[in-house]
């Protein structure tokens, strides 16, 4: 994964996890967002489930390349999906690292 494209897809995990779009990334929502992300509470977000949250946040922006890059990104033991624990430890990371 380039630099540019990791980027990109930190910024959209961002996007979609600041609820209140303040900005900032609080505890809360970073746990929050896997719940939100996973549909149909499977335990685990596939590339379909991120794509339907792209859209509902950000609309036309939303593609399924942009959800599978996302996925490629947060997850850690390359299952292709991704599971609970992956999600929290990346959204605290981006919320540690939120001031470049
Ligand atoms: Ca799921
Ligand atoms: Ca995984």
């Amino acid at each position: 994964m380039t630099v540019l494209v990791e980027y990109f897809c930190r910024e959209m995990w961002r996007i979609l996890a600041d609820v209140d779009s303040d900005g900032v990334i609080t505890e809360a929502e970073a746990t929050a967002i896997f719940d939100t992300c996973d549909l149909d509470g499977s335990g685990s977000i596939t590339a379909d489930e991120l794509t339907a949250a792209l859209a509902a946040k950000v609309g036309e922006g939303a593609s399924r390349l942009v959800a599978k890059q996302m996925i490629t990104l947060a997850d850690k033991d390359e299952s292709g999906t991704v599971e609970r624990d992956e999600c929290t430890s990346m959204m605290l990371k981006l919320a540690s690292s939120m001031r470049w």
